[in-house]
């Protein structure tokens, strides 16, 4: 079932996408675009989300999309660990504004941890 949120063209992602607003690119592929968050809830704080648009949500994102964007958060989950020196990572996926979406278009957070950094999620 679609998540019912309608997908907006003005949306902030599918503007870097287009490159019509800056980012600080970590990698690119033919499908996903991996960049730096912009109000980062840790140093190297990074997003991940398909090149296509139309995805609101998780639950409006194609399978084979999917396959083709979710299969870089290893990649993703790595160059913040090299870049950072973290100890961990927290992998985040938002869905609808009650749970803390803001941005409308499909995205991963992958947010760098490191021991006692004292933030509780
Ligand atoms: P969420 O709450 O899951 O929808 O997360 C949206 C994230 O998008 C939030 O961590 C801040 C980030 N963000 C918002 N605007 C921009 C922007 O213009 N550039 C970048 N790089 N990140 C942005």
């Amino acid at each position: 079932m679609a998540s019912s949120i309608p997908y907006d063209d003005d949306n902030v992602f599918k503007k870097i996408i287009e490159g019509v607003i800056p980012c600080y690119k970590i990698f690119e592929t033919e499908h996903a675009l991996a960049f730096l968050d912009a109000f980062p809830m840790a140093p190297g704080h990074a997003l991940l989300v398909p090149k296509t648009t139309g995805a609101a949500t998780m639950m409006d994102l194609p399978e084979d999309v999917a396959a083709n964007v979710l299969k870089e958060l290893p990649r993703l989950a790595r160059a913040v660990k090299a870049a950072t020196g973290c100890d961990g990572v927290n992998v985040v996926q938002n869905n609808g504004a009650t749970a803390g979406q803001v941005v409308f278009h499909l995205h991963v957070h992958v947010i760098p941890r490191w021991e006692k950094d004292g933030v509780v999620r």
